[in-house]
């Protein structure tokens, strides 16, 4: 069973994440999993915090000389700004934000200070999440599995990325500073970016996460829960601030015919191949060897310098929002976030469907399947 947990606060003392069931032997790329942990600290639109951190991966079990070791994987990132805060002393935040989980986790958890739940449901807490999906990248890179992803639109500003295959895009977007692979839209988004920190707002927008090379197979049409469209929907839509996911141009499909929607197969050197890919490369729950696309929505976020309408529930009078210091743009950020949860929802997919305790017999048996598909 592949399996994580994440714990910690965004200003605690550091987060923390357990990854259990990698198969033993599995060589890790530690600069590529501290690149990923930059990149999601980067792109056009952070704001100060990010001037603060430096996350790097520490581990404090399941590795050894750079190799897994089959037990639980524990990884460390401190929190720099937790200094800061230990000794500050803060009033109780008593008007929750419109958009935050302030209002909602405040009445659940019986929590009058909504900082208490702002803590834990702040994305910082996705540092986590992207060190463990940079460890499921080194398991689905041993079996030539590669995930990317770029930044589609922001702030209502659209990339046009139709004539650009998706290893380009995603290669232009690891050269851009705002994960972009269309240079011309992201100088629109860099202003409008600009334009928004200017009036104090906020801007969403949209990402594309793309897995290539994955095996035919992996989830299963027979039960709604193993259906792997599903689960990647569920891990994506799990993003602080994400509103919608799309497999493939789901939204678009639904306004065409079959004939003009369904991805004709044809004979080929290699087996069944098609021309195009408008299932995003998931039928029937389960992976059909096209790319899989996944995308999503990303709300602007909910704090914001201008304030907004709410309630101070210490006195039940109307009140309007405070700022705390915030980013105006996250979309990249969450881009990098996009790729950790899809590269944890295959890999625990991969693992279900073809085992392993140990690296080398997990790959014997995706190469076999490969080569008789
Ligand atoms: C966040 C608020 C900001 C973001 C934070 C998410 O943090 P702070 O309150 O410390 O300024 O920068 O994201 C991160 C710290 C991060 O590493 O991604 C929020 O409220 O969700």
């Amino acid at each position: 069973m592949f399996r994580f947990l994440t714990a910690g606060e965004s200003h605690g003392p550091a987060l923390t994440v357990i990854v259990e069931g990698l198969p033993a032997g599995l060589a890790l790329d530690i600069e590529a999993m501290n690149d990923d942990l930059r990149r999601r600290q980067g792109g056009y639109g952070r704001g100060g915090r990010q001037q603060i951190e430096q996350d790097r991966i520490q581990f404090l079990g399941g590795v050894y000389e750079g190799k897994t070791i089959g037990a639980p994987v524990v990884i460390l990132i401190p929190n720099r700004d937790y200094e800061n805060w230990r000794e500050r002393v803060v009033p109780p935040w008593t008007k929750p934000r419109p958009g935050h989980a302030d209002l909602a986790g405040g009445h659940k958890y019986g929590l009058g200070d909504l900082r208490l739940v702002a803590e834990r449901a702040s994305a910082r807490e996705t540092a986590a999440r992207v060190a463990a999906g940079a460890l499921a990248k080194n398991l689905l890179r041993a079996v030539d599995i590669a995930i990317g992803s770029y930044v589609e639109s922001i702030g209502g500003v659209m990339a046009r990325v139709d004539d650009m295959p998706l290893v380009d895009r995603v290669a232009a977007a690891r050269a851009s500073d705002i994960y972009c692979p269309d240079e011309l839209a992201a100088a629109d988004m860099r202003a409008r970016i600009d334009e928004a920190r200017q009036v104090g707002d906020s801007l969403g927008g949209t990402f594309v996460v793309v897995a290539l090379n994955v095996p035919v197979g992996l989830g299963s049409h027979v039960q709604w829960d193993r259906r792997l469209d599903g689960r990647l929907a569920q891990a994506v839509m799990s993003i602080q601030a994400v509103k919608g996911v799309e497999i493939g141009p789901a939204f678009a499909n639904a306004a065409l015919r079959g004939t003009q929607v369904h991805d004709a197969i044809y004979p080929g050197p290699a087996g069944p191949w098609r021309q195009t890919n408008r299932a995003g490369g998931l039928e029937g729950g389960m992976s059909n060897g096209e790319p899989i696309v996944v995308r999503a929505a990303m709300k602007p976020i909910p704090t914001t310098i201008t304030p907004i309408p709410t309630v101070d529930l210490a006195t039940g009078e109307a009140a309007q929002t405070e700022y705390s210091r915030s980013d105006v743009c996250a979309v990249p950020a969450a881009s990098i976030v996009g790729e950790a949860m899809v590269a944890l929802t295959l890999a625990e997919a991969l693992l279900e469907r073809f085992g392993g305790d140990d690296i080398d017999s997990l790959v014997r048996r995706v190469a076999d399947d490969r080569f008789s598909s």
